[in-house]
């Protein structure tokens, strides 16, 4: 360059091009971990932030259709791949959240847990992909822009554990018990079925507080939680209702089949072999109360909880460490 020459700004005129290699040159510094994949699904840019998320250095996947490897313990494609391939329908199986931008044709937005293999840390990303087309809508690339959202949904989920969880057993608390019956009666109603309720209260257990202190009858409701969730299916519902109460909704169960479960959480129980000297049986055991419903829109949910404690009632009347059902007089089943 001579004296004369004049050094041009990089952007100086509107119209100026950025040479050749600076936008791959800027996405390899972005701080945002970032893939690009061509229209083979090879890579061709995996920029330092990628290398730094995933552990998995640029020069092992560029070239190779692998980009997966880096996030996924088995083969699955990534967001990118399914822009690609066309394949988008595929994105509710395999994301937790997803979206689409609406100013951006063709842009997806997804989120799941990744287990991100090489970086040896399970993370929790959200992705972007974002197309880019030739002059005839052909797609040549996708860029894939990748954050890291562990901390956020950690702390996401933490919220609702504490929202819906008891803090001493760890069953739903009241309110998920609520929601969750509510919920249950609608479906219920839709779909015509039964809905079963078993309401578990421990016997004498002032007398177990009074011989082993709070913090052991804070240990022995942990043990009798633990036994009456053991006997649950998957979409069965155990709650503790308050105090030394638990609830148990059975969706879909008549009131046979809820004598049954009842009948097995008592016995789990009894099995625990927890003393509770002065008691008729020497041990801990639970009463429950049984009530089916068949729902109808002029009942609510709240009858059946009044039903299955006036059974429990019975059963604690009756002697305790037993089971009692609903009589036709109690009106819900
Ligand atoms: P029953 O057989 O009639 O149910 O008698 P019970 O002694 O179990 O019933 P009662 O209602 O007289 O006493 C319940 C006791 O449960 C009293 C209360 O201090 C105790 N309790 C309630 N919640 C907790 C808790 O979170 N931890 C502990 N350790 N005790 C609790
Ligand atoms: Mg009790
Ligand atoms: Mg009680």
């Amino acid at each position: 360059m001579n004296s004369t020459q004049k050094v041009q700004p990089l952007m100086d005129s509107p119209h100026a091009e950025p040479p050749a290699g600076l936008a791959f040159r800027l996405l390899e510094l972005l701080v945002i971990p970032t893939f690009v994949l061509d229209a083979r699904c090879r890579v061709i840019l995996w920029n330092r932030a990628c290398e730094r998320l995933t552990g998995v250095p640029a020069f092992e996947v560029l070239g190779s259709c692998d980009a997966w490897r880096s996030f996924y313990q088995s083969a699955r494609p990534t967001l990118a791949d399914l822009v690609i391939q066309g394949r988008t329908g595929e994105v509710p199986q395999l994301y937790d959240q997803h979206g689409r931008a609406c100013d951006a044709p063709g842009h997806l937005n997804a989120e799941s847990w990744c287990d991100m293999p090489r970086a040896g840390r399970r993370r929790y990303l959200a992705v972007d992909a974002s197309p880019i087309y030739d002059s005839e809508g052909r797609i040549v690339a996708v860029v894939e822009t990748l954050r890291d959202m562990t901390e956020e949904k950690q702390a996401q989920i933490s919220l609702e554990q504490l929202a819906t969880r008891d803090g001493l057993t760890g069953l739903a608390n009241r309110r998920c018990f609520d929601d969750t019956l509510h919920a249950e009666w609608q479906r219920a109603l839709r779909q015509q079925q039964p809905l079963s309720l078993l309401m578990v209260d421990v016997d004498n257990f002032k007398q177990y507080n009074d011989a082993y202190g709070h913090v052991g009858g804070d240990d022995c409701l942990q043990r009798i939680a633990g036994a009456v969730a053991s006997e649950m299916r998957a979409n069965d519902l155990v709650a503790r209702y308050g105090g030394e109460e638990f609830a148990v909704i059975l969706p879909n169960q008549s009131l046979k089949g809820a004598a049954i479960v009842a009948e097995r959480i008592r016995c789990r129980v009894e099995q625990l072999h927890l003393p509770n000297t002065g008691t008729a049986k020497q041990c801990v055991t639970v009463s429950i109360g049984a009530a089916t419903a068949l729902a109808a829109p002029e009942n609510d949910p709240s009858q059946l909880v009044a039903t299955a404690d006036a059974a429990l009632y019975r059963a604690k009347h009756m002697g305790r460490n037993r089971i009692s059902l609903t009589r036709e007089a109690d009106g819900v089943a």
